[in-house]
């Protein structure tokens, strides 16, 4: 273990607390969050939150339509004063995945910006607005010491191979020690100016983007959405770091090549950060080359928040997610889930197993699913499959589960994808599989025995389908018809035999 001492104060956000208690002290002005042309200084933060944190202190769960503004911010960090759980909703998510979270996760209460219109599956529930009001006198932060560091802070979903997706409930003590070891690594402190374009729904926008700078008393710039001229402008005007995608470093190394403003920009960079799926060797090459900044990659999950990275004081290397963070225990295994791969010599693949106070506590009403990601002595069971350098650095080479796809950063479950797919009239049978793609890292692929051969339903038909079910982001690409799925003598489909020739 390393010697990261841990903070287990129940004050996530002490710069927050100082401008609370210090209205005209320099901590106050300092700027905290922008989007767009909407900025909050600490202590106008604090005014707004305060406040909407004592009208929710009540809640014993709330859920926040997490749109990419700065009403999210506020919202989230006002149920983490209050010490009530908050459950993060795609504001893109289709009819039978909110339906799903919303009833799994059961909120008193939906947070959501003024005028923002919401769906139907919300109507049952009580509606706040979040108001930005920093004229507003500011009510005094509810005592940070009624939250227990073991108190769910938010509950986050995530897919799984199979059925709806999961939510994964995330204590404060995770967040904290996970931010406090990416300030170790990163030497990120609160001079850091963070932009990034990441959804807020999910822990690499969220946690890392718009809590960490904040814990830091830093300040983050968010761009609404991703665009590389967002990235060069805020880079150019006094950002420090960037937090993104691998599509979204795909993206940056396609559009270099002409644009020296965005090369000029991120050479300036203290930090450019790529996670949540693996930057190919190639864009890692080709951003170096035009910038001469290179890009660090650490690795994460949600139930686990990071457990490894590559640090600002170490050497950067492509296509390794660095060395486990302090206060991270991580372990490769052989097949039997528990024997421990000794070998440090980038070849002998294992297992990922992490133990550590960054990991989450359980599936929300899923205790069978939560037991069988652990072993009995308490290590999680990641599915990612690595090797480790000499030196400890880890490479991730592939995952267990082909039924997990990475597309654009986000995971997707081929059940869930295959289930909505037969809830089309159109579909007999349906399998989904994920296929390499440049921009998305994987793209999503749907084989269907159509119900009627003579008028299959076209791709759109289905994306839409499976759009306004799920998510966008989990609607298929490309589809392709068959006259009957490949299967064994089982009847289990053998995805292995769905290629294109
Ligand atoms: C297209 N669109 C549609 C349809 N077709 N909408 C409804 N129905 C359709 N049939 C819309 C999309 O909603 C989107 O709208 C636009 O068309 C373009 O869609 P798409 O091509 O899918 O996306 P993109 O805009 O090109 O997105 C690429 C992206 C995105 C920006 C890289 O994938 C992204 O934000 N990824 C981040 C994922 C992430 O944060 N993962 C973290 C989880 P519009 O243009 O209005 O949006 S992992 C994690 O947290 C762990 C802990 C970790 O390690 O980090
Ligand atoms: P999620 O459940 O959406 O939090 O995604 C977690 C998964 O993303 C991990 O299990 C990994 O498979 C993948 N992942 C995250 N960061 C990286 C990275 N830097 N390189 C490769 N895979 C990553």
């Amino acid at each position: 273990m390393s010697p990261l001492s841990l903070d287990l104060s129940p004050d996530l956000f002490p710069a927050l607390t100082e401008a609370q208690a210090d209205p005209d002290g320099p901590g106050a002005h300092r700027p905290a969050l922008r989007f767009g042309d909407r900025s909050l200084t600490y202590g106008e933060l604090a005014a707004t939150a305060s406040p909407l944190a004592a009208r929710v202190a009540e809640a014993g769960r709330i859920a926040v339509w997490a749109t990419p503004t700065l009403e999210t911010a506020v919202a989230v960090v006002a149920a983490l004063l209050a010490g009530v759980p908050a459950v993060p909703l795609n504001p893109k998510s289709g009819e039978s995945e909110l339906g799903h979270i919303v009833s799994d996760s059961a909120p008193t209460l939906v947070l959501a910006a003024q005028g923002t219109q919401l769906p139907s599956a919300l109507a049952a529930l009580e509606r706040l607005d979040i108001d930005i009001d920093t004229s507003a006198p500011a009510t005094s932060l509810p005592s940070p010491g009624t939250s227990d560091p073991e108190t769910p802070a938010l509950i986050v979903y995530t897919s799984g191979t199979t059925g709806p997706p999961k939510g994964a409930v995330i204590p404060r003590r995770a967040i904290a020690t996970t931010l406090d070891a990416l300030a170790d690594a990163w030497q990120w402190t609160g001079d850091d100016v963070l932009v990034h374009g990441l959804p807020l729904f999910h822990v690499h926008g969220l946690i890392l983007g718009i809590l960490g700078p904040l814990r830091r008393g830093g300040s983050v710039r968010h761009l609404g959405r991703f665009e590389t001229a967002g990235v060069a402008r805020e880079l150019s005007e006094g950002a420090t770091m960037l937090f993104g995608v691998p599509t979204m470093y795909h993206r940056i190394a396609e559009t270099l090549p002409d644009d020296p403003a965005l090369a000029k920009a991120l050479a300036r960079a203290r930090l450019l950060v790529s996670g949540s799926a693996a930057l190919p060797v190639h864009d890692h090459e080709r951003i170096a080359q035009a910038t001469g900044r290179r890009v660090i990659e650490r690795y994460g999950m949600t139930e686990t928040l990071m457990n490894t990275s590559v640090r600002a004081d170490g050497e950067p290397r492509a296509g390794t997610v660095g060395v486990p963070l302090p206060g991270v225990e991580l372990r490769l295994t052989e097949e039997d889930g528990t024997t421990a791969v000794e070998a440090y010599d980038g070849e002998t693949v294992g297992e990922i197993q992490v133990r550590g106070p960054n990991l989450f506590t359980e599936y929300l009403n899923r205790p069978e699913a939560t037991a069988a990601a652990f072993t009995e002595d308490g290590w999680f069971r990641t599915g990612d499959m690595a090797v480790r350098d000499p030196d400890g650095y880890v490479r991730i080479v592939g995952r267990k589960a082909t039924d997990l796809i990475k597309s654009g950063g986000y995971k997707i479950g081929a059940g869930e994808i295959e289930n909505a797919l037969l809830e089309h009239p159109g579909v007999r049978e349906a399998a989904v599989t994920g296929e390499p793609d440049a921009d998305l890292g994987e793209r999503i692929v749907a084989w269907i025995v159509p119900a009627d051969p003579q008028s299959p339903p076209t791709v759109d038909e289905l994306a839409d389908h499976v759009a306004r079910r799920l998510a966008p982001h989990k609607r298929p690409r490309v589809v392709h018809h068959l006259d009957a799925l490949p299967r064994n003598d089982m009847g289990k489909i053998m995805k292995r035999a769905l290629t294109h020739d």
